[in-house]
């Protein structure tokens, strides 16, 4: 961050792949923290954009579809609307949720190319890329997986290994691998734009812009300098893919943009999306956001986005040259569950839909435990054990607790009014709890508005609660329940001073707790509070009717965590337990070995080979069997080149009774292995054997 106090903030969350839905750590990594730094940052006045939606491009859209055997299009119109939802549900305030399909982001994103590419930044470059020869595609991002050179991670992509966050190519891997078929790719030229980043590097205006680094959290300045001390290789900003943005240029049929080039543009696309809408108007021209150095930009994601938010769209902002560069980009480390990764195609999660259906309107608790665990500075670990005893001694015994006692002893006490004071305390006890409780509400407010300020969230919420604490001590302190029948005039004092803690924290859970912020006003009747008053003596006036005194947290019971902990263990076993249960195909019914034995297995040897007229797919074959020659016909054509059977020892059935295909009499049939691809190899003996031998 930079050292001026400026007035507008342009806050990206990372825009999530719709290609799943929303799970708790997506919210800890991204949303969260960013909601609360822009509820805070509106809070005290600022002008705030917040940015994020649906990353509807890559390959983790393709292999989704091929996975539900639906339309790449179809993916991400499901997810496109669950995952905005989840959102909104829980309360991520995004002034715009936008998607890389619509019109204005592939306009946008091919503007952006198209500029780049007239002035001469791109590297027009042919170059072996992996292919797969079964799928018949080239392999990129994460159609690729092998081991990371950097760390040795054995499942890194194509693009990234998500372990060290290297940015890689396909063929940096080690023993790549197609992850559409499992096969060993093959090389085959391609033309490819590349970004040059090795001498972006070294330009003045890259050097200056890394010296913000200096102010960013140490987790992404470490990062940043490992990548920058080793140098920066060219990266291809174009993919011979059929599903992304169209790369407009001539030449260049057949290739879409490299989804790291479109994605982060989308925050351009959606600004800009917004701005022209009736209700985006009051916001002013999307320059003003992009191009205006008044303007801070700060990006929240996940670790694994580092490379792309602090490295490369900077450099294609800089080359660009009309735009401003990130001011900061805050980003998260990972949070785990239970002891193990969250993992979308494990189903280790817990997804927010589903959270709610368990504990429905019970957002700010989620919120809350997330925060409080939130991985800022290293991995962290969700445990339900954990969310109830945060939840059940904080959120209910301190905050919840300390607002429901007030509210019911002036319920009690005043009939819900607001006590009129004279400002007097009876007794040296009462007035030294009273000036401690201030002092430490004070203390709070302050670090709480610090650590907002820096976003240090976990820290921030800490000193949140420590104002509900003090305000919880004070109340044990001075027990006005048992004052009030010997000195009616201090406890109106007591509860009135009570009052305005639970109205100050009805204002500072505005950015953490929005809903239970809510709730609070309404029951102190005191709607229309604003940041500015956290440090305001009065915010309930005497005389003031207090609403209905309902609990703000219910009480985390055994039975609902006993509950989601099942779950979880019934996801293990399932885990544990699939890759044995799931063959190719379906084993066929048994047969005896006396049924086995009917065949006769011979090795035999193909001494011609050639096709079949008009018959794309068959082979005909002349095979030794040592004993005889037999014509055999195989449809194999598709696989093998009749010079590559020649000689070669194969299995045949030779016992199979003859059969006439397209005017041929087949006298046997070849033993082929074949995966769910269609693809075909020969069943052959590992080692030279005389035609004839038996296979048994
Ligand atoms: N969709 C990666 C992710 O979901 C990617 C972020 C794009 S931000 C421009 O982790
Ligand atoms: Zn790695």
């Amino acid at each position: 961050m930079t050292n001026k106090e400026s007035k507008r903030y342009l806050v990206t969350a990372a825009l999530p792949y719709a290609n799943g839905p929303v799970h708790i750590g997506h919210l800890a990594g991204c949303y969260l923290p960013a909601d609360i730094y822009v509820r805070y940052l509106k809070a005290v006045g600022k002008e705030v954009l917040f940015i994020c939606g649906s990353d509807e491009h890559g390959v983790p859209i393709t292999i989704k579809a091929k996975k539900e055997q639906i339309t790449p299009q179809q993916v991400v119109d499901k997810y496109d609307g669950i995952m905005k939802n989840a959102f909104k549900d829980f309360g991520i305030d995004f002034t715009y949720y936008g998607r890389t399909s619509s019109q204005t982001h592939h306009d946008t994103a091919q503007a952006f190319f198209r500029n780049l590419y007239d002035k001469g930044v791109f590297k027009e470059e042919v170059t072996n890329q992996y292919y797969d020869e079964e799928a018949k595609q080239f392999l990129a991002d994460r159609y690729i997986t092998g081991t990371c050179p950097r760390c040795g991670n054995a499942g890194a992509y194509g693009d990234q290994c998500e372990k060290c966050g290297t940015a890689l190519s396909p063929t940096d891997l080690i023993n790549p691998k197609s992850a559409l078929s499992g096969a060993v790719p093959i090389l085959k030229e391609t033309k490819n734009w590349f970004l040059p980043m090795g001498e972006i590097q070294q330009s003045e205006q890259f050097q200056n812009y890394i010296k913000r680094f200096d102010h960013w959290k140490s987790n992404i300045k470490g990062q940043c300098n490992s990548w920058l001390t080793e140098g920066l290789q060219s990266r291809a900003m174009t993919r011979d893919l059929d599903w992304g943005v169209p790369v407009p240029v001539e030449g260049a049929d057949g290739k879409v943009l490299y989804v790291w080039f479109d994605a982060p543009i989308g925050y351009i696309s959606a600004s800009k999306e917004y701005l022209a809408t009736e209700a985006g108007s009051a916001f002013g021209p999307w320059t003003k956001w992009w191009q205006d150095e008044e303007t801070e930009l700060v990006h929240f994601i996940g670790k694994d986005n580092i490379v792309f938010h602090a490295i490369i769209f900077p450099m294609m902002l800089m080359t660009h040259g009309e735009f401003i560069l990130p001011s900061n980009v805050p980003a998260n480390e990972f949070l785990n569950l239970e002891g193990d990764k969250i993992s979308t195609s494990r189903n280790w999660a817990v997804w927010l839909h589903e959270y709610l259906i368990d504990f429905p309107n019970r957002q700010d608790e989620l919120r809350y435990v997330l925060t409080s665990i939130a991985p800022e500075t290293k991995d962290s670990e969700f445990t339900w054990k954990d969310y109830q005893i945060r939840v059940n001694s904080e959120l209910v015994s301190i905050f919840g607790n300390f607002v429901n006692r007030v509210l019911v002893l002036c319920d009690k006490y005043y009939a819900g009014l607001v006590p009129a004071i004279e400002g007097k305390l009876s007794n040296e006890k009462l007035i030294a709890a009273h000036t401690l409780c201030l002092e430490q509400v004070s203390i709070g407010i302050a670090a709480m508005q610090e650590n907002l300020k820096a976003i240090k969230l976990r820290e921030a919420q800490a000193e949140f609660i420590n104002i509900a604490r003090a305000g919880n001590k004070f109340l044990a302190d001075t027990e006005p329940w048992k004052l009030v029948k010997t000195d009616e005039e201090s406890v109106k004092q007591i509860l009135f001073d009570a009052l305005q803690i639970c109205a100050k924290l009805s204002v500072a859970a505005q950015p953490f707790l929005p809903h239970t912020s809510e709730n609070l006003a309404n029951m102190l009747n005191a709607k229309g509070l604003v940041w500015g008053q956290l440090t305001d003596a009065v915010l309930v006036q005497s005389g003031t009717q207090l609403g209905k005194a309902d609990i703000l947290y219910k009480q985390v019971e055994d039975e609902e965590i006993n509950k989601q902990l099942l779950r979880l263990e019934e996801i293990k076993k399932a885990n544990t337990q699939a890759p044995q249960a799931k063959p190719l195909s379906e084993v066929k019914a048994p047969i005896t070995y006396e049924d086995f034995d009917k065949l006769d297995l011979r090795v035999g040897k193909v001494i011609e080979a050639e096709k079949v007229p008009k018959a794309d797919k068959l082979l005909k074959l002349t095979v030794d069997l040592g004993f005889e020659k037999r014509t055999i016909l195989s449809g194999i054509a598709e696989y093998y080149t009749p010079e590559e059977l020649l000689g070669k020892l194969v299995t045949v059935v030779a016992n199979l009774a003859p059969r006439k295909i397209r005017g041929i009499e087949s006298q046997g049939m070849l033993l082929m292995a074949g995966n769910d691809f269609g693809k075909l190899y020969s069943v052959s003996p590992e080692k030279d054997i005389e035609p004839g031998s038996a296979v048994k």
